[in-house]
């Protein structure tokens, strides 16, 4: 269990574990060493970033977010029914916790709610904002990387506990780390709800992670401007371009940031290279089909109850049940 000597912040409780992770300039420093050059995709959401992930959600060609919100919606009580009374939700990269509403409203005296997000501010508003409409719920909010290990608040209520984790952010994992993420939380006994992106063509793939406003493209490039901010680094911007690809035969979605040009930049004081074209690599987001997503969960250990699926086959929710059969 956590330690409850953490400070509560009006109605909310709130852990900051983020000291315990890899910081950005560290990250930045080891990943642009690697070949190729590669900076791990939770450090695209600094506060800037998640207001620019909350943007890209509301794109016309990023369908995954309104898919997904109208599954938990059109679906709300029945997955309800699988949770149960009492039940604990433990929301992973919880973002704004705007569909956890979804399935708050629906449940029977939910008895409290755990966020946990690497961007802490935004972790702590949108915490604050739920903790205002649920004046009923315990919130606990823990500013940490969801793919970490770390005990769980206690928190009241009988009944069971829950993992929500929509999006399909299973996806940004390699998938030799879902796995055993997965097996984590089956052996800790936490069902999860869980968003996963199906398979699906080029032509709706490619459009939504390159919109045409250029949103994403925004996203990507602003963890150059991080570094520029954090680390005082001198990347010029307008010198890199954002690059992605749906690669058939992986099943994922490729992000990188290409340079444009041969240029060297200055980062947390070192000199880093960068040949004409050469790309860091930022995020891979896989998609599964329903059956191959469900195999995985069986051999994490999860025995998978329900799944829904929108009628254009898009995006699927599934409810995995923890503990014996
Ligand atoms: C958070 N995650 C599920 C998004 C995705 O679709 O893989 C991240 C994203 N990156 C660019 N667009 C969306």
């Amino acid at each position: 269990m956590l330690d409850l000597v953490a400070p509560v912040q009006g109605r909310v409780a709130f852990y900051d574990l983020s000291r315990k992770q890899e910081s950005f300039a560290d990250a930045v420093v080891r990943g642009l060493s690697c070949k190729p050059k590669r900076i791990p995709s939770h450090f695209l959401y600094d506060a800037q970033g998640s207001a620019l992930f909350d943007r890209i959600c509301d794109l016309p060609e990023y369908y995954p977010t309104r898919t997904e919100m109208k599954i938990l919606a059109d679906h709300a009580a029945e997955i309800t029914r699988h949770i149960g009374p009492e039940a604990t939700l433990i929301e992973l990269g919880s973002g704004s916790s705007v569909k956890v509403r979804l399935l708050l409203d629906a449940m029977t005296a939910p008895s409290a709610y755990v966020p946990i997000d690497v961007s802490g501010e935004h972790l702590l508003a949108a915490a604050e904002a739920l903790a205002a409409d649920y004046p009923r719920l315990a919130v606990a909010a823990i500013c940490a990387d969801y793919s970490d290990t770390f005990p769980l608040p206690e928190t009241p209520g009988r009944g069971r506990q829950v993992a929500f984790f929509p999006g399909s952010t299973i996806g940004n994992l390699e998938p030799a780390d879902a796995e055993p993420f997965l097996a984590g939380w089956a052996r800790s006994g936490v069902d999860m709800v869980v968003g996963v992106d199906l398979v699906k063509s080029r032509d709706i793939l490619e459009p939504a992670y390159d919109d045409a406003q250029g949103v994403t493209a925004a996203f990507s490039l602003n963890l150059l401007a991080r570094a520029n901010r954090e680390l005082g680094a001198d990347f010029d911007l307008s010198a890199f371009a954002h690059r992605s690809r749906w690669n058939e035969a992986r099943s994922r979605i490729e992000i990188g940031i290409q340079s444009l040009k041969a240029q060297t930049v200055r980062v947390a004081g070192r000199s880093v290279h960068f040949a004409a074209g050469e790309r860091i690599e930022t995020e891979r987001s896989y998609k599964y089909p329903v059956a191959s997503f469900q195999a995985m969960a069986r051999r994490a250990g999860y025995r998978p109850e329900a799944v829904w699926v929108d009628p254009n086959q898009l995006f699927s929710v599934h409810y995995l049940k923890a503990g014996p059969v």
